[in-house]
């Protein structure tokens, strides 16, 4: 790091991919009480999430939240120790998942919020849902010949078969918007698959050179699943063809599995470490992956990803470690807002990249650290916010009084956040004073060719500090800038 220039490009680098807003909230989603055994949240919206709660009876019940433990609705239709039932996916005010029929096995379930809404899309067979994506709903139903991937839009009657030709067995795992994604099996061999609403628009997505695939979600144009290799499985991504395949397992890690997609994100499980589960975060490669492990859980995984203008939102479980009890977990993180704007440079030295601070508005407590932020050709320049609200952003680059600029990301990204600097001050206080014009008149013309150029005095100033423009000369111009800006005060 004696190369400031290279130290410089290595900050650059980390404060544009490494924004410090990157913090996740884990909020346990657990209901409260001694009669639950065990939770796990498999779904997520940007308002609720659904899963499975195990109570006394030792029967799995489905399960509505809406971000918090006490939000806990009981899905499972029937009372007592009468059948079990799953919730796997959810979206709007739509949840889809699995009801035990007393004496009938399971069918596949849409409910809209509460136990008695329950929609039975298989009666008379066997049958799960498990993704929803507005109005469309899938899963896999035995109502024909063994079981096939299966598309609904609301009721039993709508059923459309997507089981392709030639296909032993298929089941859709995910759907979004018109696509859908699961795997068909020909003899004994599983191929991650993508459908837009037929039978006939299979796309086969199995990777050459791997052993079998399945893909669980899907969002707009990307697929996620698991590939298998060397027995075992790989968390892996597509992008709506076989040859597109992604393998997302990271270094270390013995087995993986993607079970969710949003945007350019994907969630699952990685092995690490002891041979332990720990949730995952991927942006679309292995290098990108993320430990989401929380503090307090032994092992841990992550099903869903749905995020809002405000928040992403990620579904998952974890084995407590003082309880061994299994829990359902949500992790949050606000989206980062951007500030930008243009910087006046005012006739002082043009720089290429600021370094800035966020604050608490109208105090000097800092938020989120240092950054140091590029400044393009034209001055313009862009920062991500590390909180959402009334912030000041404040900056004193070297020969410049202190500008502090009000900036608002409550709402939205903050545009128009121009900063005027204001070149001359040598001597780096709250003010442009005879001591800056004292430097100015004392180094006056020396030049970048003078052996103490860069010489501190008993103050740390060098002669350079007075060539304010940075033009490698201390002349009429400098002293302009001094004399122009003399009594200016800076900004706390
Ligand atoms: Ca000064
Ligand atoms: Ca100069």
């Amino acid at each position: 790091m004696n190369n400031p220039k290279v130290c410089i490009a290595t900050i650059l680098i980390l404060s544009l991919t490494a924004p410090s807003h990157a913090v996740w909230t884990l909020v346990r989603l657990h209901p409260s009480g001694s009669n639950i055994r065990g939770s796990v949240a498999f779904g997520t919206s940007a308002a609720n999430q659904v899963g499975v709660t195990t109570v006394a009876d030792v029967r799995p019940h489905a399960s509505l939240w809406s971000g918090t433990s006490g939000s806990w609705v009981d899905l499972h239709p029937f009372g007592g120790s009468i059948g079990g039932s799953e919730a796997y996916g959810v979206s709007g005010t739509s949840q889809v998942g699995s009801v035990g029929v007393p004496e009938q096995g399971t069918h596949a379930a849409l409910w809209a919020g509460t136990a008695a809404s329950w929609v039975d899309l298989t009666p008379g067979a066997h049958g799960v849902a498990y993704a929803v994506s507005g109005a469309h709903q899938v899963g896999m139903a035995e109502t024909g010949s063994g079981t096939h991937a299966s598309l609904w839009t609301g009721t039993a009657a709508s059923l459309v078969d997507l089981n392709p030709g030639g296909a032993t067995e298929s089941v859709a795992f995910g759907v979004s918007g018109t696509s859908q994604v699961g795997y068909a099996a020909t003899v004994d061999w599983a191929h991650a698959s993508l459908w837009s609403g037929t039978s006939a628009s299979w796309v086969d997505l199995h990777p050459a050179g791997y052993e079998w695939s399945m893909a669980l979600a899907v969002s707009g144009p990307y697929q996620v699943g698991k590939i298998r290799v060397g027995g075992v499985f790989h968390a892996s991504l597509w992008s709506g063809t076989a040859a597109s395949c992604v393998d997302l397992n990271p270094a270390g890690s013995t087995e993986s599995l993607a079970y969710g997609v949003f945007g350019t994100n994907q969630v699952g499980e990685s092995w690490v470490g002891n041979n332990s589960k720990h949730a995952s975060l991927w942006s679309g490669t292995a290098a990108s992956w993320v430990d989401l492990h929380p503090p307090g859980f032994n092992t841990s995984y992550a099903t869903s990803m749905w995020a809002d203008s405000l928040n992403e939102y990620i579904s998952g479980a974890g084995t407590n470690t003082m309880t061994g009890i299994e829990e359902a977990l949500l992790w949050t993180q606000p989206l980062p807002r951007t500030v930008s704007g243009h910087v006046n440079f005012a006739g002082g030295r043009v720089l290429n990249a600021i370094e800035v601070q966020f604050r608490e508005a109208g105090t000097l407590t800092n938020v989120g650290g240092q950054m140091i932020v590029p400044v393009d050709a034209n001055g313009s320049y862009e920062v991500f916010a590390p909180v959402r609200r009334l912030l000041d952003l404040t900056l004193m680059p070297k020969g410049c009084l202190r500008r502090t600029i009000y900036v608002n990301t409550s709402t939205g990204d903050f545009p128009n956040a121009d900063i005027n600097l204001v070149p001359g001050n040598i001597l780096p206080d709250y003010v442009i004073d005879l001591s800056d014009y004292t430097q100015v008149i004392t180094h006056f013309n020396k030049n970048s060719s003078n052996p103490n150029w860069n010489s501190q005095d008993f103050y740390g100033i060098r002669p350079s500090d007075s060539d304010l423009n940075g033009d490698g000369v201390v002349d009429l111009t400098d002293y302009i800038l001094v004399v122009t800006n003399f009594n200016a005060v800076g900004d706390n």
